[in-house]
């Protein structure tokens, strides 16, 4: 394992800086605020931050709208506090990697400002998709956009621009146009921008969207799935033609000079894992791994917020397969959650007080006994829960707001558009994080900018350092657990009873130090009898969330209500 890559023994935490920790007192956390909570980071064990987006930005997106790639927004500070940052954050042995967000900029970019104002035949027109109108329609008006694609906000993907009389491309809000990435001035800025963050000192980038960079420039039509009302532009834009070859580019023109240092992972919705098995195959010299979203669609009908039940059978499946997929060749990322995901504990777990702690713990030991490197949303390790929001005026993602907007003005019935909103919106991982039981949690002295879950006078980073069996320690143990224990990281797949309704359970092994891992997980809030393979009677424990866990049977052991546990035989 010595020439192994680091991040296949990492795990990496992510901070949604809007909601992490305010340090002054605008209601918006900052880059202050997160290096005075670093100790919390390095003390849970971590071994990378990801920044989600901190440059200046309308915030149309939560600065997934970018107008300036080479500054720091400054809501959230100056550039010399994020030198601090990076160096306070290398000081204590973690890797700092940045979000890259190059489908699109925002549209007050100086560049896309270049490209409206330059007019049809301006130099910087074509670093972005201009495109006249259908023809025989009247340009600006319903049905003349130049295809039928919806955007991911709700509405049609273009944007009318009366002034030089042509469409604009947008796959996510309006303020966010998608470039061309087939202009190579478009990919060579790019580039430059992203050596310029590495000579600074970052560590990678996490790279947003990056599987839409290359689009069928012909821009068909897509099909309209039932039940919706626009095309899905996805077999013309997600992993496109030119996909590969841009990834190889950009690995060419940045990463080379530092091959055993970084880290990135491309965030890649709807990649299979025979596309994910090419884009991480070292060989290919792409990226490390992506993020892959089939786990976090299986609870999604006709959309994301037409929710359906979720099967467990189905979601041990589903990893499985990434688990086989990328087995020899390529490598896996895991996760929960994410600033985009409903919060793990209330999506595949329960968050009723009574099983809070357990099912966030049997969720976590699951995740984290797979093959891959984990990702820990902020608030995660604390296992924290979806918000109680009451209203349409609680929520400030543009996803929900919009999605609310239109499916209101078509006549749904509000209460059960909100009912999606609360159980799949993206506002359920961005309230803020909790850090003691005091009025907005330690987040802010100020008035947050959406508001603090009342959960925490109970659930908090304060009250959980002090307690050996919270989340908190159940995330740090499993974290020096993928450390110091080769199998975790290195060990095959085998997964066990793949039928079963309510076990979690499967084997890995590591042959060059004959170790064997079992991992045992009930699912459920009823207790279960799970039987055991083999004789592992006896075997050692390395982790178990339940205090009181029945020791381990030949036969069957019977385990708690959300009980999880690893053990290990050589
Ligand atoms: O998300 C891309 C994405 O595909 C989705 O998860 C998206 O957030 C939405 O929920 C689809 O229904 C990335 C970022 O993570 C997200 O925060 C941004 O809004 C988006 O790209 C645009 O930059």
């Amino acid at each position: 394992t010595a020439d192994e890559p680091w991040w296949k023994t990492a795990v990496v935490y992510q901070i949604y800086p809007r909601s992490f920790a305010d340090s002054d007192g605008d209601g918006i956390g900052d880059l202050r605020g997160i290096l005075e909570r670093l100790d919390h980071l390095a003390r849970l064990g971590v071994d990378v931050i990801w920044l989600s987006p901190v440059h200046p930005s309308p915030h149309d997106d939560n600065g997934y709208d970018i107008s300036d790639y080479q500054d720091i927004d400054p809501l959230y500070g100056t550039l010399a506090d994020f030198d601090d940052l990076l160096a306070e954050v290398h000081a204590r042995g973690m890797r700092l990697v940045l979000d890259l967000v190059v489908n699109h900029t925002s549209d007050e970019h100086p560049w896309f400002a270049a490209s409206r104002d330059g007019g049809p035949n301006g130099p910087k027109r074509d670093w972005y998709w201009w495109r006249p109108a259908r023809p025989g329609t009247v340009p600006g008006t319903p049905g003349a956009e130049p295809n039928n694609w919806g955007s991911f906000f709700s509405g049609p993907a273009w944007e009318w621009d009366e002034t030089s009389g042509e469409y604009y491309l947008h796959l996510f809000s309006r303020k966010q146009p998608d470039l061309n990435w087939e202009n190579p001035e478009v990919r060579h800025a790019v580039y430059a921008m992203m050596r310029w963050w590495l000579e600074r000192g970052v560590d990678g980038f996490r790279m947003d969207v990056v599987n839409l960079l290359s689009k069928d420039p012909a821009l068909p039509d897509g099909e309209v799935p039932p039940g919706r009302r626009w095309g899905d532009g996805s077999p013309y834009c997600a992993c496109g033609p030119r996909i590969h070859e841009f990834l190889a580019e950009m690995h060419r023109n940045v990463f080379a000079g530092h091959p055993k240092t970084l880290l990135t992972v491309g965030e890649m919705p709807g990649v299979t894992v025979e596309e994910a098995r090419l884009f991480t195959d070292p060989a290919r010299r792409e990226v490390d791994m992506v993020f892959q979203f089939e786990h976090v669609g299986l609870d999604h009908g006709t959309g994301k917020f037409d929710v359906r039940p979720l099967r467990l059978p189905e979601l041990k499946a589903s990893l499985a397969r990434w688990q086989t997929g990328l087995g020899e060749t390529g490598w896996n990322s895991l996760y929960w959650n994410n600033h985009d995901q409903p919060r793990a504990v209330s999506r595949f777990g329960d968050d009723r007080p009574a099983h809070r702690v357990r099912s966030a713990t049997a969720l976590a030991t699951v995740l984290h006994l797979h093959r891959g490197t984990p990702y820990v949303y902020q608030g995660e390790e604390l296992g924290m829960a979806n918000a109680p929001f009451a209203s349409i005026g609680d929520f400030r993602d543009i996803e929900s707001l919009r999605h609310f907007e239109e499916e209101v003005r078509h006549g749904a019935d509000p209460e059960k558009v909100l009912d999606a909103l609360r159980t799949m919106g993206r506002d359920n991982a961005r309230t803020p994080m909790q850090w003691d039981a005091s009025p907005h949690a330690g987040f802010t002295r100020g008035t947050p900018w959406i508001a603090v879950n009342p959960d925490h006078t109970e659930v908090n980073a304060a009250a959980q350092a002090a307690d050996p069996h919270s989340v908190y320690h159940h995330y740090r143990r499993l974290i020096a657990l993928r450390h110091t224990e080769p199998a975790v990281a290195f060990g095959d797949f085998t997964p066990l009873l793949p039928d079963d309704e309510r076990i979690w359970a499967f084997l890995r092994r590591h042959a060059d130090t004959a170790t064997e891992l079992l991992v045992l997980a009930n699912l459920g809030p009823d207790p279960v009898a799970a039987p055991v393979p083999g004789d592992w009677a006896g075997a050692e424990t390395l982790i178990v969330n339940h205090p009181g866990a029945a020791p381990l049977s030949s036969s069957a052991t019977l385990l708690a209500p959300w009980e999880a546990r690893v053990h290990r035989r050589t």
